[in-house]
């Protein structure tokens, strides 16, 4: 304390000191000496399982309680000065009266435990696009996350000297009477994310889990971060960038959304076919990008975070060679399945399941029991948090202070039906209006039903810190300010035929889409115009190596008039909730594509008469 220089920080230290009254107060350096004795702490109160150091070396498995498992966005509030700018996207609370209730939640909350202060920078420190927070948390398991996700500690602080930072306050809302035995993973069934856009601050209190706790993901990164990248011309978005380098050695960057559990990890670490010899993905962040126009003109991104906090399941050496590698040691498992030989499993990992291992709620689980009563070895939403420097595809530009320059925008939902595989958007707006109107399926990383269509905003209603309308049109606004725009794309990976059973194959053929992507941006590859944008014909892919027939291709690509008839209606609910603040041009463009499958439709009828 004594040595900190920053004013602020000494005076809010204290102020939350006198209010949660932990009984220590430590100030983190970013050491491994500390990240170490943390773990080691966490081992001994039983709240961490070291791995087998011959199979995972230097990692940890932590099981959640059963009900601190995912995002909570029923409890996540936007505490703007005016409702009206938290807009329908979010939930809205007045700052003065959720100030009052998490004072009297916090009163004394930290009690018993050390509280931790957490230094952090989000992006390379001292990068002009990057930003610094400080994290007050009571939770050890989110100091040594967040080491993984950002960087943290005295170099932090060293180039924040006496400026200002945005103040994150977290607590697990699980107060410890003297001698009272901790809970191995201690929370509070009351929860609050709470959001304060006019003065950058966020308070979050009763949950220990991923987004709701390391705060500088979902709530600064993308809620706060949004809020000021309107104010201040730049964008906070919910997307992957890799690098795709051609075989001539180009070497392109692309952005892409897709909602939480869509498979953006696997995206942003794509090994392409062999048979599509010669290109290569590079990896520069794989769930948020902070973009500012360049003084060239074009848009540059960076990555704010500095490790991934991927999904597990699902996660294996067909589907993500690269994160397999990247997790193989120095890498902390939240609930997935415990082997007996001391290392890790879930879901999908292996073709063949272990014959017995401890699941993520510490049951035995063996297939067979699985197979009774459908029991998974890992939470659906269990995760691993991994350093990106450790990713065998990591991007040699992935720390570049300027960022990199973006050439295309990929959009991307999770669709059973309606959404062809790849859509060029016509210009900048209609690209904006594509991805304001995505759908995707819902998943497992928020609490609530699984697999019901959502609209997802350019896969940002979780994560949009203000009015969504608004939000559309500071896009807009950034299209007109910038000489050479990304080309925007949509994408669809997940639709299906009539027996239920996905089309597409994914995963490393995701690279014939971006090579069209990249030819299309390059002006080397061809397209026809269809109702909704423009769109490769079957000729236009490369299919080297892939036994795909063009009547499949069809099929895949098909815009069907009746299904979009049904979800322009669909996307009549969206333009309802937001219309007092959408831009006019928006609904223009409605009007448009509405009037093109209406000629669509009157010339079919000529051709049939
Ligand atoms: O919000 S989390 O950080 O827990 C993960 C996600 O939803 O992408
Ligand atoms: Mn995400």
């Amino acid at each position: 304390m004594q040595n900190l220089k920053n004013e602020e920080l000494k005076r809010w230290i204290q102020e939350v000191a006198d209010l949660t009254q932990p009984s220590n107060i430590y100030i983190c350096n970013g050491s491994q000496e500390e990240y170490d004795r943390l773990c080691n702490e966490m081992v001994a109160s039983g709240t961490l399982k070291k791995l087998n150091p011959e199979k995972r070396p230097g990692s940890f498995l932590a099981c959640s309680d059963p009900s601190d498992v995912a995002r909570v966005e029923d409890s996540t509030y936007i505490c703007s000065v005016n409702k009206a700018d938290a807009g329908p996207n979010n939930n809205w609370a007045d700052p003065v009266e959720m100030k009052s209730k998490l004072n009297h939640l916090f009163r004394g909350c930290m009690r018993g435990r050390t509280m931790y202060v957490i230094p952090f920078s989000m992006g390379p420190i001292g990068s002009p696009i990057s930003q610094i927070g400080v994290e007050i948390t009571d939770s050890p398991y989110v100091v040594v996350n967040m080491r993984i996700m950002t960087r943290i500690g005295t170099k932090v602080l060293d180039v924040l000297g006496n400026n200002s930072f945005v103040h994150c306050l977290h607590s697990v809302g699980a107060p410890l009477e003297p001698g009272q035995q901790d809970a191995k993973w201690p929370c509070n069934k009351t929860k609050y994310i709470t959001h304060f856009p006019e003065t950058k601050e966020i308070i979050s209190f009763g949950s220990g889990y991923g987004g709701n706790a390391l705060l500088g993901k979902k709530c600064f990164a993308l809620r706060i971060g949004s809020n000021m990248g309107k104010n201040e011309g730049w964008l906070a978005e919910h997307m992957l960038i890799l690098g795709a380098e051609s075989p001539q050695g180009e070497k392109t960057y692309v952005a892409a959304a897709f909602p939480s559990a869509c498979g953006k990890t696997n995206f942003a670490m794509l090994i392409p076919p062999t048979t599509m010899s010669g290109w290569k993905i590079t990896t520069i962040g794989d769930d948020i990008a902070w973009i500012k126009p360049g003084n060239d003109g074009r848009l540059y991104a960076i990555n704010p975070e500095a490790g991934y906090f991927g999904v597990a399941p699902g996660t294996s050496e067909k589907t993500n060679q690269n994160a397999m590698l990247t997790i193989r040691k120095n890498t902390l498992f939240t609930n997935v399945g415990l082997t007996e030989d001391g290392d890790v499993w879930w879901e999908g990992m292996t073709e063949t399941p272990p014959a017995k291992l401890i699941d993520w709620q510490g049951q035995v689980w063996t297939p067979e029991i699985a197979a009774e009563t459908g029991r998974k070895a890992a939470h659906p939403n269990a995760r691993f948090t991994t350093p990106a420097s450790e990713c065998p595809s990591i991007d040699s530009n992935w720390e570049n202070p300027e960022g990199v320059p973006i050439s295309a925008f990929i959009f991307g939902g999770r669709r059973a039906t309606t959404v062809p595989l790849i859509t060029e958007t016509k210009d900048w707006d209609h690209g904006v209006y594509w991805a304001a109107t995505i759908g995707s399926e819902t998943t497992a990383a928020a609490v609530g039903a699984v697999g019901q269509v959502r609209r997802d905003p350019f896969a940002m209603l979780p994560f949009c810190g203000y009015h969504m309308g608004d939000y559309f049109a500071h896009w807009m606004a950034m299209g007109k300010k910038i000489p050479n725009a990304p080309k925007i794309f949509g994408v669809n990976w997940f639709r299906k035929n009539d027996e239920g059973k996905f089309m597409w194959a994914g995963y490393g053929d995701n690279m014939r889409v971006l090579e069209w992507i990249i030819g299309r941006v390059k002006g080397t590859a061809d397209a026809v115009e269809t109702e909704i944008g423009f769109a490769p014909t079957f000729k236009d892919m490369n299919w080297n190596g892939l036994p795909i027939t063009e009547e499949q291709f069809k099929q895949l690509s098909k815009v069907d008039a009746s299904e979009w008839t049904v979800e322009l209606k669909l996307q009549d609910e969206l333009i309802e909730k937001l219309k007092d603040r959408l831009p006019n041009k928006f609904l223009e463009i409605r009007k448009s594509i509405e009037g093109r499958f209406r000629s669509a439709k009157a010339a079919l009828n000529e051709v049939t008469l």
